[in-house]
């Protein structure tokens, strides 16, 4: 079954702890602080890639992980950058990350840092200063970011094939090109959308088959609505009216219009090609009389062609207006993206940390503060508060940054307990 959706957990790697050691040397009963840094964790990265065609594996492994960084080590040596965790989706994948950014993952190879990895912790070596030279703390490794995340899909094609259940949607598609969707004359055969490519040796295009649409599907009637997404991206809609004996090609016409303009999203502004299709069960005549009628009543329509699946008449003309409204899209596209220069860029955006700085300090009850702010609230994460000199380093922090004062501000008296994130100690800055 083919899955536009998804939900899963990502989480990017913890950084790896900073170490303490000092050197050894044979004469010297004890060096130098020497602890390396411990290497920042692998990010979770969402990569388009062609080779998926849909979202169904995501709905089985829901867990992505990337790795975690080493931790540093003796002699100065820092430890490694977890690995990325790399997770290939369909090009067309659209995703929120966990920072509320959209990702549009539209070419193969883009990427999206969807759960960062952590930043891995200072060594004692760090820590070094001129009234402490030989600190015995090291900062700890942040957690990566985590959460759950929503995967769409919404399909790359160039045309989209929508019409009334049995206009004959799959039938165009599997005559044009090497797709092989299932025909038949009941409806709502089509499920699930089905792409396939025609190739005129210069180009190739891509056509997606969506299952019929029927009166109500915005309001759920038929299959409903919501696989008309896998069209919103397409440069021209191809509107089946099947014209067979006793078809009613003007209701056809007006219920799938209503639909298109109930679902939203630029569907019924797209340019349209309205094809009159099985014409191989008219009379000749009567084909030409209805091409002119529907010449005359659709002006704004791209073409109107009229067409046959079982005989392929009208098809190479279908296929040449095809081409030539991508022809005229990539034109217009390539001067845009000279006047624009960064096209590929501009798609997507990479994970940017929410902002470190800002805090508040809030009396939460009596002779207890809380400290909220994502820069302190990392500080404090870092370090291990069972650690005398590590508390000390963290109070002179917190003094230099301000949080001291604020928190006297807000009736804070030395002694008195602080909680930031989910540690809480109890502060004396003035010993
Ligand atoms: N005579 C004739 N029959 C056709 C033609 N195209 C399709 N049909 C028949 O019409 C019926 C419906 O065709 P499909 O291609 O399955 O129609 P669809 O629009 O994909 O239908 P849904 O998937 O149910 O929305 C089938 O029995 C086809 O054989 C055509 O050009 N000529
Ligand atoms: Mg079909």
């Amino acid at each position: 079954m083919f899955q536009d959706r998804a939900k899963v957990y990502v989480e990017g790697g913890r950084g790896g702890n900073g170490v303490v050691s000092f050197r050894r040397e044979a004469h010297v009963p004890r060096g130098g602080p020497d602890g390396g840094d411990g290497g920042r964790g692998g990010d979770v990265v969402l990569v388009a890639d062609r080779s998926r065609r849909d979202l169904a594996s995501m709905r089985i492994a829901r867990h992505y992980r990337a790795e975690r960084g080493r931790h540093g080590q003796g002699a100065n040596k820092h430890g490694g950058r977890g690995d990325d965790l790399i997770v290939l989706v369909p090009p067309g994948t659209t995703v929120e990350g966990l920072d509320g950014e959209r990702y549009d993952l539209v070419a193969d190879g883009q990427r999206a840092i969807v759960a960062a990895g952590g930043l891995g912790g200072h060594g004692n070596k760090r820590f070094t200063s001129s009234t402490r030279q030989a600190p015995r703390f090291s900062e700890n490794g942040l957690n990566g970011a985590s959460g759950w995340i929503e995967l769409h899909l919404k399909l790359l094609a160039d045309a989209g094939l929508v019409g009334l259940p049995n206009a004959g949607k799959s039938s165009l598609l599997s005559t044009l090109t090497r797709a092989a969707p299932k025909v038949a004359d009941y409806p709502f055969t089509t499920i699930e959308p089905v792409l396939g490519t025609i190739d005129d040796g210069e180009r190739q295009l891509v056509l997606a088959d969506i299952p019929g649409l029927i009166e109500g599907a915005a309001e759920g009637a038929g299959l409903g609505h919501e696989f008309l997404a896998h069209v919103e991206r397409c440069r021209v809609l191809v509107h089946l009216l099947e014209i067979g004996p006793g078809a009613e090609p003007e209701e056809a016409y007006r219920v799938v219009r209503g639909e298109l303009e109930a679902h939203g999203h630029g569907l019924a502004a797209l340019p349209e090609l309205i094809a009159l299709s099985k014409s191989d069960l008219l009379p000749a005549a009567d084909v030409e009389a209805l091409l002119a009628e529907w010449r005359e009543r659709s002006p704004g329509a791209i073409a109107v062609r009229a067409i046959s699946s079982a005989t392929r008449a009208g098809l190479d003309e279908l296929s040449g207006d095809l081409f030539s409204v991508a022809q005229r899209d990539e034109g217009e596209a390539e001067a845009a993206a000279e006047a624009e220069d960064d096209g590929f860029e501009s798609e997507y955006r990479v994970y940017k940390p929410a902002a470190a700085d800002g805090y508040e300090a809030i009396e939460i009850e009596d002779g207890v503060f809380e400290i909220t702010g994502r820069g302190i609230e990392m500080l404090v994460e870092r370090h291990d508060l069972g650690n005398f000199e590590a508390v000390a380093y963290l109070e002179q922090r917190l003094m230099e940054i301000g949080v001291i004062k604020a928190l006297r501000k807000a009736g804070f008296e030395d002694g008195d307990e602080v909680r930031i994130g989910d540690q809480a100690f109890d502060l004396h800055p003035s010993d």
